[in-house]
């Protein structure tokens, strides 16, 4: 090939000698040729590298080329995926990027990569870029929401529209700044807003990090519409890499910060200011006896914090971290094992367990009893850098804490008051009127411990890898200390009351210490939703009824078929009358499940899970010894799957499957991804009369007028917040459907019944649709501001199950409206139900209505 680089360039004759340099062209339609032809052959990577050199050669083909290109690119990456060269798929997406830099599709599926491996970031804004050029795209669309969720938070909206509370830090910020701090720090700006106070108040120089790259940029974007892009400086980095002069040309006089978690100290705050205090701030104020040697001295907003807790019952807590049931769909679970959700806390750190999770104690279905007052459970004080340092090792606070009414004892509530300064502070606390959640720190370790009114209750606390511990060792009855500390009682001792001689008490701790390790490993972890459903009795107990109504369908249909064998003799490979004692059942539940069991304890049934982690297969392999299921008749099928071809193949022999079971919904309120492809592929796959468990799902819905969904999705109103114009920017991260949701305890008005929404049929294809209109009327005048939405799953014609019911493991989404609708009783409210891909979107309007402000 002669030497491309040597020719003249941008010189329109050498283009035009070019195309018509006959080996050049010779060459490029060859290549098409072989593109062509190995894309036939399916062998995509040399397809691709032909079509490379054809499309760099000729661009003029490209417009010819694109969509077979494109098919290309995404069938190599799909293979390159599957042996996991990562690199080389990124370097082809790279390449044809070069080639076609404005093809949303592409930039799309790049960011579909980019997004499982993990970059979310990366994915976001190539999906961004997808939707910017195409904005009816949906696929883009659908995507960005999916991220935008986890790039922006949603607090970040309810922070925002929470006027009291930026009205507090501003005047704190300002009377700071007033009182000559004049050089301020704003540590993880968010949207820039804490910095931009400052710069109103009148500092003088403002320095702001950030360590997400999508906050970053918004704060960037929203402080240039502010007109502060010179005087605020944004770096985008986190606060502990920082150095003076590198990053900031001095010391500051002020940090402000709000890098606070509902437990106070999950954002890393602690460790944050100890380095702002070393490196970052000017030095603090000495006490008064002491000699002010600076003028300028250092601060930082929050003062410091204090921190509350209370004992609570609770069942939605308790049915999220612990197994409350002995029986599920005719299995004892009594030999299960100790079964707990990923949230445990003792006073040692344990990286594979998080100390608390969070909920809006006022929100949880069916309330909580509270069985202590509440504590104060820590004090702290963010301008001592030496208490923050200390706080680490301070030794464990032991509190006796009266219990006030008798209840079971699951879990430590916790919150705290954030003092600004002296004058004014923050409450996260569940009586407030604001929507901060709370942390939770269930307790595992007392299954089902009654606190009687009489008890106290002992609880340790320390803080030792920068999280606040909470944990409820033990409770003191009638002069007796009951450890609730398991591994000192059921699993060593086996005595739940302490033992009255200290010396053996030691030996039995002793002889704890030295099995700890077994004793970790012991217990298997299953999600918080995972452990939800296995506490779901009813779902399981449908299961296990349909599950026997198709297998007893399927002997009687055999056992007459039987009769007809010889009949079908001439034809062996006609399944229907393989009558064959067994009847094949896979469960391609995600997670946990033990539907796959169930099914195999009906007897003559072969079950396949698509349980995958080790700890959870031998609980079920446990449990199936327990309750008498052969070994034989249950089967981890994805430990097999290399040797298998692809999803939901059976993996033996040329028997079909007699029910499969498909996981339809998940927690968050959402139809999982590709379930209707599925869908398709299990109907395939099944013998005659057998069954897709499933069979169908129903979704419904009801007009509400809520107004806390409204500030959880997007920044309200026309005002500007603080004088501040940052809705337009954070609000480009409003995604239309709210998920993982409590519909039973948000507040709003109900404006219509419940309805039918949408059907979606998974046993017949014919039967289903993309668009439907609903029709509902309005049974009071309110304002629609969002659709909830759950579903009914039917197993089959006369079993079903609701995700809304008290003892779901799911949560529900709601379609938020863009604007809120207007109706008057009576009105007829006009839905559009799409589903796309999974996704469901409804669109209302009310016909005729002088009100509707659509
Ligand atoms: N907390 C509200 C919201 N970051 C903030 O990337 C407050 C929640 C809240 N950036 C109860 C009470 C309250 N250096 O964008 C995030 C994060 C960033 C940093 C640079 C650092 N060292 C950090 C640490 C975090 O800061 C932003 C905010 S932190 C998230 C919580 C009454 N529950």
């Amino acid at each position: 090939m002669p030497n491309a680089s040597a020719r003249p360039k941008h010189s329109r004759r050498a283009r035009r000698r070019r195309r018509e340099d006959p080996a050049r062209n010779e060459l490029v339609s060859s290549s098409l040729e072989s593109a062509q032809q190995c894309l036939f052959n399916q062998d995509y990577g040399t397809a691709f590298v032909h079509y490379l050199l054809v499309l760099n050669l000729a661009p003029m083909f490209k417009d010819f080329a694109k969509e077979s290109f494109r098919f290309t690119l995404f069938k190599w990456a799909e293979e390159l995926d599957s042996v996991g060269r990562i690199q080389d798929l990124f370097d082809c997406y790279e390449r044809a990027l070069e080639l076609f830099p404005a093809d949303e599709v592409i930039l799309n599926s790049m960011g579909e990569h980019l997004f499982r491996m993990g970059f979310r970031d990366e994915a976001a804004g190539h999906f961004h870029k997808a939707l910017k050029l195409r904005p009816d795209y949906p696929e883009a669309r659908e995507n960005f929401y999916r991220v935008a969720n986890w790039l922006v938070e949603r607090w970040h909206f309810f922070m925002l529209n929470d006027h009291g509370r930026n009205q507090k830090y501003q005047q704190a910020i300002q009377k700071a700044v007033q009182s000559g701090c004049n050089t301020v720090l704003d540590i993880g700006t968010g949207t820039g807003i804490l910095g931009m106070c400052a710069k109103k108040a009148g500092a003088a120089e403002v320095y702001a990090c950030e360590l997400s790259k999508t906050m970053y940029e918004l704060a960037c974007e929203v402080v240039t519409a502010n007109g502060m892009d010179g005087s605020i400086k944004l770096l985008h980095m986190k606060s502990l890499e920082m150095e003076v002069p590198k990053d900031i040309p001095h010391r500051v006089s002020l940090v402000v910060t709000e890098t606070v978690d509902a437990g106070l100290f999950g954002e890393g705050i602690i460790e944050s200011l100890i380095h702002a205090w070393h490196h970052l701030l000017l030095p603090p104020q000495r006490g008064e006896n002491e000699l002010r040697e600076q003028s300028v001295t250092g601060r930082v907003i929050p003062a410091g914090a204090t921190v509350f807790g209370m004992a609570v019952e609770c069942v939605e807590i308790r049915r999220h971290h612990r197994l409350c049931v002995s029986e599920v769909g005719g299995l004892s679970m009594a030999a299960a094992g100790e079964l707990r959700s990923p949230v445990s806390c003792s006073s040692e750190p344990d990286d594979s367990m998080e100390p608390y999770t969070t909920e809006r104690l006022s929100r949880l279905p069916g309330g909580y009893k509270p069985l202590t007052e509440p504590f104060t459970a820590l004090n702290i004080d963010f301008n001592n850098v030496q208490e923050l340092e200390g706080l680490s090792s301070r030794e464990v606070q032991r509190l006796c804490l009266p219990v006030i009414q008798e209840g079971e004892l699951d879990a430590l509530a916790v919150w705290f008051q954030l003092h600004l300064d002296e004058d004014s502070s923050l409450s996260t606390g569940p009586q407030e009127d604001t929507c901060w959640e709370q942390a939770i720190y269930p307790v595992h370790s007392a299954k089902g411990f009654v606190l009687k009114p009489r008890d106290e209750l002992i609880v340790e606390i320390s803080c030792r890898d920068a999280y606040l511990r909470l944990c409820s060792v033990a409770v003191l009855r009638d002069g007796h200390e009951i450890r609730l500390d398991k591994r000192l009682d059921s699993s060593c001792s086996g005595n739940p009351i302490s033992n009255p001689n200290p010396e053996a008490e030691l030996c039995s701790a002793l002889a704890c210490l030295q099995t700890d390790q077994n004793q970790t490993k012991d217990f298997c972890i299953l999600e918080c939703s995972e452990m939800a459903l296995l506490n779901n009795q009813d779902y399981h107990q449908s299961f296990c009824s349909a599950l026997g109504k198709l297998i007893s369908q399927l002997r009687v249909k055999c056992q007459n078929q039987g009769s007809s064998v010889e009949l079908d003799l001439a034809d062996p490979g006609n399944n229907s009358t393989d009558c064959s004692d067994m009847l094949y059942v896979l469960d391609v539940s995600e997670g946990f499940s033990l539907l796959s069991l169930i099914a195999a304890s009906q007897g003559r049934v072969k079950a396949y899970s698509s349980v995958e982690k080790n700890k959870q297969q031998e609980v079920l392999k446990r449990l199936a010894h327990s309750n008498n299921v052969s070994e034989q008749h249950l089967e981890f099928w994805l430990n097999h799957v290399e040797d298998e071809q692809g999803m939901l193949q059976r993996p033996s022999r040329e028997k079909l499957w007699s029910a499969i079971i498909l996981d339809c919904v998940e927690t968050c309120g959402l139809i999982r991804q590709k379930l209707m492809e599925k869908a398709s592929l299990a109907r395939c796959l099944l013998e005659e009369g057998g069954h897709i468990f499933p069979e169908r799902i129903v979704v419904y819905g009801m007009l509400v007028e809520s107004d806390t969904l409204l500030l959880e999705s997007a920044v309200q109103g026309q005002e500007p917040t603080l004088g501040f114009n940052i809705a337009p920017f954070i609000n480009q991260f409003t995604v239309p459907v709210h998920v993982f949701l409590d519909f039973s305890t948000l507040e709003c008005r109900h404006l219509s019944e419940s309805v039918e929404l949408f059907v979606l049929d998974l046993m017949d294809t014919n039967a289903n649709y993309t668009n439907r209109e609903v029709k509902v009327q309005a049974t009071s005048a309110g304002r629609v501001t969002a659709i909830p939405f759950w579903y009914h799953i039917h197993l089959d014609q006369e079993i079903s199950v609701s995700t809304l019911s008290q003892n779901s493991h799911w949560k529900q989404a709601a379609a938020v409206l863009q604007e809120p609708l207007l109706v008057r009783a009576g009105d007829w409210v006009h839905l559009a139900v799409k589903l796309h891909k999974s996704t469901i979107s409804i669109s209302a309007h009310v016909d005729n209505a002088p009100g509707s402000m659509e």
